[in-house]
């Protein structure tokens, strides 16, 4: 068993679209926990910093433009296998890959507009927390089903 946090980002698009409360929904369904979440408005040095692997490719100046157009909501959640888990969730980057049932799959035609980020490994999720959270923002909490899962 591995305990993980990882990074989720609902973007402009997802909020536009009234999906903020469908979103968290599910992954408080699935048993994951928040201990962080904020709405912001990313500035572009925020924006080039979280997209930084992406510089240079075709879509980065549209990425660039698109996330920093609207305020995002973003979180961090805990949970055993969490960045798989999420990932999963959300679904491919690509719509017309992403299968039905996850956020990705149900919801977006555009890979452009895929109204979700989520971490991709623990480096990234490490990276990703620290970019957009203080260490204030960040909880500690406990659920009684936590002792019971041996997950804390
Ligand atoms: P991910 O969000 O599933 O991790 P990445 O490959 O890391 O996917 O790409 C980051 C974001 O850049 C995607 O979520 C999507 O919004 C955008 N993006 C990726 N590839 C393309 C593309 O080919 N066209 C337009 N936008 C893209
Ligand atoms: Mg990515």
């Amino acid at each position: 068993m591995c305990t993980e946090k990882t990074f989720i980002m609902i973007k402009p698009d997802g909020i536009q679209r009234g999906l903020l409360g469908e979103i968290i929904s599910r992954f408080e369904k699935k048993g994951l926990k928040f201990i962080a979440l904020k709405m912001i408005h990313i500035d572009k040095k925020l924006a080039e910093m979280h997209y930084a692997e992406h510089r240079g490719k075709t879509f980065y100046k549209g990425l660039i433009e698109f996330i920093t157009s609207g305020p995002v909501v973003a979180g961090v959640l805990k949970g055993e296998n969490a960045i798989k888990i999420v990932r999963k969730l959300v679904g491919a980057t690509s719509p017309d890959n992403a299968e039905p049932g996850t956020i990705r799959g149900d919801f977006t035609i555009n890979t452009g507009c895929n109204i979700i980020h989520a971490s991709d490994s623990s480096d990234t999720a490490n990276r990703e927390i620290d970019l957009f959270f203080q260490k204030n923002e960040i909880f500690t909490y406990n659920l009684a089903l936590e002792q019971w899962l041996g997950s804390k």
